[in-house]
């Protein structure tokens, strides 16, 4: 291929690794440093892991001349984000040993763990696998945690569904065995040389890859901001099959115009899930063989497809399956937030989805969350789910257990904050940013709260206080937080300023477009207050904010106040 003689460094660094081992051992015994080596930077992702620094520690450490204090976030691998209760108490207790303490619930329905020194990791990692978690392929070039609709009282088929994101995730598995050679110190693997791999070959994807899977009417998981978002398709209370759309991805790079948000686009439906399994190998390889391996910029498949065409991407798809497409089958989504609080399933099970605020799982004083939860958990009568909008469901509770989780939750303080958090609040996202994203432009996770807390009198004066207006803010525009898919995006330029989007709608299918740039909090909330008063003037019967505000951007769309 043409790029072959200006391939990018990582493309190196991936197939010399043998098998994603490179020297990481060798990093790992070096007392010297709490880095590991440039190289391995890179092989550590495909093991779940980031090298990081506390950035608010730079000065200090640069001042008494040490070098950054560095340290690793391990990401979980957690399919449709599960976890028994049993693991609950250990992910509390791992996160307690190793770790900040703070467990934070990720965009992505998995688990986090920040602060974990270079020495800490092995131990880390060999109590996963007690708990039977890894984080393998959670991050780097690979597919990425495979998400799906997070509560099962959304329908019957949930199961099935669930079930289906599991065996993606198996199935999109890198072959080599790694991570049990160099975490866990598996006799057998460390006589293994690297294996192969049919799907990843030793060059892997040219860029990360994110598969989610969404049941209609809910689309809590942003389907279509996956690279491969599939749709279960049920007719007469039958899940006869799913509608597979790719192409979807959300980075991009300030004053980079060749980089974009996009959703994705569909391809189709199919009626089996033998199909689905095929067709999304496929769309791997095709993204495999035909992605940009020269500037990781461009590499995302969303760029592929743009390349080929959606047509010509399509055909290489069907080329390969050996089937074709189906046209895509109808459906609807009518919400994306979570259902807080109770709600019952087909079985008379129960489901309590708690309100975290960004996800982040720790005591604060007066919200003692981390110890009411590991509480509920002790009781045995629960399992935990996770959403993509970073909250935690306490699931599959039976009518006579209720009462006991219930007065634990009062106890601890989480139903009156679920219950009490304005809807702006519940219906906000922030990804992490500061301290310890290496990209992060300004602040999100530890301002947002704050923030809302100055727009909530806003939209009190407007008589908006219960409307479901969804805010995202992201510390720069990679879009962790799904800014550019939120009615309100708040994108991070430099510390303190952010630009301002506006018009996505609230299901998560049309994306926002830039309103104004580089605004302070003073003009943020100064042109809210002036959208939220001309959106109340001037609004249709039901519209919602992020309608109207497209309206009012689309000058075709006959906006009138
Ligand atoms: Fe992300 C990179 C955190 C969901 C797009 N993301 C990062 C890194 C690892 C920074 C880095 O590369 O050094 C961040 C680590 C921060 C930290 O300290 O923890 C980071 N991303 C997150 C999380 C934790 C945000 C959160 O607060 O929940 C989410 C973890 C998901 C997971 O469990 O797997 C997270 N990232 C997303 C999403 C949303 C989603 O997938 O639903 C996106 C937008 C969708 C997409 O992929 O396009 C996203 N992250 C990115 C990008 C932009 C990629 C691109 O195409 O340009 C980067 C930068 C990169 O890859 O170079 C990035
Ligand atoms: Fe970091 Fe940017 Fe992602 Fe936020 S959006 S976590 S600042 S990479």
């Amino acid at each position: 291929m043409t790029q072959k003689n200006n391939l990018s460094p990582v493309e190196r660094i991936k197939t010399e690794s043998n098998g994603l081992r490179g020297t990481l051992k060798e990093s790992l015994l070096d007392d010297f440093t709490g880095a590991i080596r440039e190289d391995d930077q890179n092989l550590i992702k495909f093991h779940g892991m980031y090298q990081q620094d506390d950035r608010d520690r730079r000065e200090e450490r640069i001042g008494k001349k040490l070098e950054w204090l560095y340290s690793f976030m391990i990401r979980l691998r957690l399919p449709g984000g599960f976890l028994t209760a049993d693991q609950w108490i250990g992910l509390n207790d791992i996160a307690g040993k190793h770790s900040t303490g703070v467990i934070k619930v990720t965009t992505r329905q998995t688990i986090q763990l920040h602060g974990i020194l270079k020495s800490h990791i092995k131990p880390t990692i060999q109590q996963f696998n007690l708990q039977h978690l890894d984080s393998i392929a959670a991050c780097g070039d690979v597919n990425r945690n495979v998400t799906c609709t997070s509560n099962p009282s959304e329908s019957p088929l949930h199961q099935k569904v669930y079930e289906l994101a599991g065996k993606i995730s198996e199935m999109c598995l890198p072959k080599t065995k790694a991570y049990y050679d160099l975490w866990i110190d598996d006799e057998l693997a460390i006589e293994r040389k690297a294996e192969e791999d049919p799907l990843y070959q030793d060059r892997y994807l040219p860029r990360k890859l994110k598969i989610g899977i969404a049941v209609p009417p809910n689309n809590d998981v942003d389907v279509f901001i996956n690279d491969i978002a599939l749709i279960a398709v049920i007719e007469n209370d039958q899940l006869v099959g799913y509608n597979i759309a790719a192409g979807g991805g959300l980075g991009a790079t300030h004053g980079n115009e060749a980089t974009y948000a996009r959703l994705a686009s569909l391809l189709g439906f199919v009626d089996s899930e033998e199909k689905v399994l095929k067709a999304v190998y496929e769309i791997i390889t095709v993204q495999r063989d035909f992605g940009n391996r020269s500037d990781r910029k461009l590499s995302r498949l969303k760029y592929t497809i743009d390349k080929l065409g959606i047509e010509g991407y399509r055909k290489e798809v069907e080329k390969r399956t050996g089937f074709q497409f189906e046209p895509a089958r109808e459906f609807i989504f009518t919400q994306r937030k979570d259902r807080y609080g109770w709600v019952q399933n087909h079985e008379g099970k129960w489901f309590y989805t708690v309100f975290v605020e960004h996800g982040r799982i720790l005591d604060i004083e007066g919200y003692p969350l981390k110890t009411g939860l590991l509480k509920i958990a002790e009781t045995g009568k629960v399992n935990f789910r996770f959403t993509c909008n970073q909250n935690l469901i306490l699931s599959d509770i039976t009518e006579n257990d209720k009462a006991e989780i219930k007065k634990l939750l009062t106890e601890y303080g989480i139903a009156d904050y679920t219950e009490n958090a304005g809807a702006m609040r519940k219906n906000s996202v922030a990804c992490v940013a500061l301290n310890t994203c290496s990209l992060a432009l300004a602040e999100a996770q530890r301002y947002l709260p704050d923030l809302v807390t100055k727009i909530e009198p806003i939209l009190e004066k407007y008589g908006l206080q219960n409307d479901d207006i969804t805010i995202r803010m992201t510390g720069c525009p990679n879009g962790c937080g799904r800014s550019p898919n939120a009615e309100i995006g708040l994108i991070g330029t430099a510390y303190g300023k952010y630009n301002l989007h506006i018009g996505g709608d609230r299901l998560g299918m049309r994306l926002n477009a830039k309103y104004k740039e580089n605004l302070t909090e003073d003009e943020i909330l100064e042109n809210l207050d002036e959208l939220f008063k001309i959106y109340v003037e001037g609004k249709l019967p039901d519209e919602t904010f992020g309608d109207f505000t497209h309206r009012y951007l689309t000058p075709e769309k006959s906006f009138s106040k």
